[in-house]
């Protein structure tokens, strides 16, 4: 357990001969423990379920597997059935899932991550992989596994605020570099564009968002994501201010690494909702990782404790607000 923050409170209800007197009580933000071994277990879990490209029956088996664990979390489901149009015109069967924790209080925070998988390893090193489906442990599995276990402590002791848990789906099926005269930025996010233009309640909205990409490498690090910092900075500036108070300065790092196209991307600029990338993107050295698009992208590269700062940041952040 954390304790963070005090706060003077007008304490009208004091004990014998004290009435409505004012008095500094402590204000104790009781942040919950992020268990690490409970995340990985749940990246492995999908990972288990193999690559979750839309329409595949791993991923069929995986949305049912995250919908009961949600369901079983006390949250709210809903979910977007829906066909999406890849950059080469086939129809993607894809569904975000969206988890609604305390859905009737109007102080809201989202928080987001794909658990869809790319079908190609088209930036693996041997071209015979580049039509081969990736596990996606890392990029798709890791924000979800930590979202999950976010989910699990909200179920043990609720924030002040309602939290939403968006899965979205058809992130990964951008165009593949095979394909590049046919490079289209908008083929990524698909899922994201379409519950950005049809969310999942009327007039939803939220304070801010934070999306997880790429959060669970043993070598992931974090910048200041250019979109994030255009249209979020002071969200931006929460979770970098609480990483280092958390003493994580050295991977949530104070420095600016470029614009990544991302499912924050519609949140921001379509459902107006401030929204921030947590995305592992080395811009020193190898970006988003040498895994990266390639079949090395499975449990071999997940770093346990990698997981656990990430979600520990997540919790500190959420259980702050009031
Ligand atoms: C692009 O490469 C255009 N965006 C990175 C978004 C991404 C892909 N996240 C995971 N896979
Ligand atoms: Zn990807």
């Amino acid at each position: 357990m954390m304790i963070a923050s005090a706060m003077t409170l007008s304490c009208g209800n004091a004990k014998s001969g004290h009435q409505g007197g004012e008095q500094t009580v402590p204000m104790q933000v009781v942040v919950p423990s992020f268990n690490a071994d409970s995340a990985y277990s749940y990246v492995k879990r999908q990972v288990d379920f193999g690559p979750r490209v839309p329409g595949s029956d791993g991923h069929k088996a995986c949305a049912a597997w995250l919908e009961q664990k949600l369901a079983g979390f006390g949250a709210k489901i809903y979910k977007q059935n829906v066909q999406l149009q890849r950059y080469d015109g086939a129809l993607l069967d894809a569904v975000n899932i969206i988890a609604s924790f305390d859905p009737d209080n109007v102080k809201r925070v989202m928080l987001c991550a794909h658990w869809d998988t790319r079908p190609w390893a088209d930036n693996d090193d041997d071209p015979a992989n580049h039509h081969t489906p990736i596990l996606g442990a890392n990029d798709g599995g890791s924000g979800v596994g930590v979202l999950l276990e976010v989910a699990r402590q909200i179920a043990a002791a609720k924030p002040a605020v309602g939290i939403d848990i968006m899965l979205f789906d058809a992130e990964d099926s951008g165009t593949p570099r095979f394909d590049n005269d046919d490079y289209d930025d908008r083929s990524w996010c698909l899922g994201a564009q379409y519950w950005a233009h049809n969310p999942h309640r009327q007039g939803y909205t939220a304070r801010y968002g934070l999306l997880l990409d790429m959060v669970g490498a043993a070598d992931a690090v974090f910048y200041r994501e250019g979109f994030s910092q255009d249209y979020a900075p002071s969200v931006i500036d929460k979770v970098w201010d609480k990483a280092a108070q958390l003493g994580y300065s050295h991977l949530f790092v104070n420095d600016f690494a470029g614009y990544i196209s991302d499912d924050h991307v519609p949140v921001n600029e379509i459902a107006r909702i401030p929204c921030i990338d947590i995305i592992h993107n080395d811009p020193t050295t190898t970006g988003f990782g040498t895994f990266w698009h390639t079949v090395d992208d499975d449990m071999d590269i997940i770093d346990k404790q990698m997981l656990g700062i990430v979600g520990t940041v997540v919790l500190n952040v959420i259980y702050n607000e009031k």
